[in-house]
């Protein structure tokens, strides 16, 4: 039907590029990207960014044909705003190509590689934030000069630079890790040790890894969307990208010769001497909610965090635990009021407009535990507090990545130890041996298992398996503990 409407086109010649981004999903189109574009517009400079995306051709095989450039459509309960994006220079897809990309890279007009290559792309041991030398892409990587992994390519660009006699680029992290500049820099130093000791001692005194604090909420694109924005604009858009309004962006101002964008001028920045405070307030009270609401959710039976938020037990949950739980176990950024933070969220969370699925959401869980709920968990164990609803969210997780729903349909886990916890999970005779085995990943949950956590687990899990989730919930929140 939507065969009849035009194409979407570029209208103005690419910017010179000056970033370099790799992973090229809908959140960093709908955030980094436009808030650069901001800056550009306000300030001005060659600040075009090469948009790489490194495992599929989708999104460059999209964008090319219409000139790279791409709708973003704010939603809003009111309607949805859209605008046209020109900030991407180039699209390419590494694989085809790791030389050129590696030459783009060194190209001294190049001073920004920025990443959202998600928690896995990092190759790190969530429960320490060092490299994972056992990775087998990590270890193929160090023995090849063309790599695979986004770490590979910072290391090969960065060794390429040094040898020219150029300065490095700044790294700029925009995945929800806290102190994402830190672990970004323990892994590509780390990786840089393997390959050549000098060349780690150059990246470690004179390359830059600012820690970012992102923030914005965008669900994968569907066909539908695509369909509905053809139909309402006039024109087919094969890669838009669907976002709420709520934006931010806590950057810490320190980059390579203070090379950047001006970022301060676009709305929803923040450039700091400390991004920590601001990291572990956002991964707590909201992907740690998000994280809950998408293994609970998903039991229950709940399609999108939207459609969560519709019942009253849910609802009722999620503020419970942010105020008897998270906002407890740390101390905010100066000045930032929780309360006010935590019912802002509750709003971005019941926004109807923005359809994320519980399902999207629980991927990669292995990847997320640890900064989003463990370490929460562990502050409130240490300050003698109890931490029943973010167990209970665990154990959601523990009976998810068992791979069989409440009705005993089979799920679709998304992780990269998908097999290993199935394999766990499957190995337990019964629901207390599934608990202690998939408590022996060493990887999400350390080395010390406390043994008082260990038995919550397992009575929230009990109850899950009892009771199903929605009935878990309603209970928490009203206050009557698991038994
Ligand atoms: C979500 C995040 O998919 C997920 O795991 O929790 O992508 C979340 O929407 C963003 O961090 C919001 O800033």
């Amino acid at each position: 039907m939507t065969d009849q409407i035009p194409r979407l086109s570029r209208s103005s010649p690419p910017i010179r590029a000056g970033i370099v981004h790799l992973g090229l999903g809908a959140f960093f189109r709908s955030h980094a990207a436009l808030i650069i574009e901001d800056a550009i517009n306000a300030k001005g400079g060659d600040w075009g960014i090469i948009g790489v995306s490194l495992r599929s051709p989708g999104i460059r095989d999209s964008l090319q044909p219409q000139g790279n450039v791409y709708t973003a459509v704010e939603m809003s309960p009111a309607g949805p705003k859209t605008r046209i994006a020109h900030v991407l220079s180039d699209v390419i897809f590494a694989p085809e190509d790791p030389e050129a990309l590696l030459d783009m890279m060194a190209d001294p007009a190049i001073r920004i590689v920025s990443l959202t290559v998600t928690e896995k792309g990092y190759c790190y041991i969530p429960s320490s934030g060092e490299l994972d030398i056992n990775n087998p892409d990590i270890q193929k990587d160090i023995s090849t000069s063309h790599p695979s992994t986004a770490i590979g390519y910072l290391v090969r660009a960065l060794e390429r630079r040094r040898r020219a006699g150029v300065r490095p680029f700044t790294i700029l992290s925009c995945d929800n890790l806290p102190n994402n500049g830190r672990v970004a820099r323990n892994v590509v130093i780390g990786l840089a040790k393997c390959i050549d000791e000098d060349l780690a001692g150059w990246i470690a005194s004179e390359a830059r890894f600012p820690s970012t604090m992102v923030d914005r909420i965008v669900p994968a694109t569907t066909q539908a969307d695509k369909e509905q924005l053809a139909a309402s604009c006039g024109y087919r858009d094969e890669a838009p990208v669907f976002h709420e309004p709520f934006c931010q962006w806590v950057v810490e101002d320190n980059f390579v010769d203070e090379m950047r964008p001006a970022f301060e001028t676009a709305a929803g920045v923040h450039m700091v001497q400390d991004v920590a405070p601001f990291e572990r307030m956002k991964v707590r009270m909201l992907n740690g909610t998000h994280s809950s609401l998408a293994y609970l959710g998903y039991l229950a039976g709940y399609e999108t965090i939207s459609e969560t938020m519709k019942d009253p037990d849910f609802r009722q949950f999620v503020q419970s635990v942010w105020s008897e739980e998270i906002i407890p176990s740390f101390r905010p950024p100066e000045g930032v009021d929780l309360q006010a933070y935590a019912k802002e969220l509750l709003g971005r969370y019941c926004n109807p407009a923005i359809k994320h699925r519980t399902w999207q959401i629980a991927m990669d869980g292995s990847q997320k535990l640890p900064q989003r709920i463990l370490g929460t968990i562990a502050a409130n164990r240490r300050a003698g507090r109890r931490c029943d609803g973010l167990i209970l969210a665990v154990a959601a997780w523990m009976r998810y990545v068992g791979g069989i729903d409440e009705k005993g349909d089979p799920i679709e886990v998304r992780d990269p130890l998908a097999e290993k916890l199935r394999a766990l999970s499957d190995a337990g005779a019964d629901g207390d041996e599934e608990v202690t085995n998939l408590l022996s990943v060493q990887e999400i949950f350390g080395t010390d298992i406390d043994e008082d956590m260990k038995d919550e687990l397992t009575k929230a899990y009990r109850a899950l398996v009892a009771d199903g989730a929605q009935a878990c919930v309603t209970r928490q929140w009203t206050g009557s503990r698991l038994t």
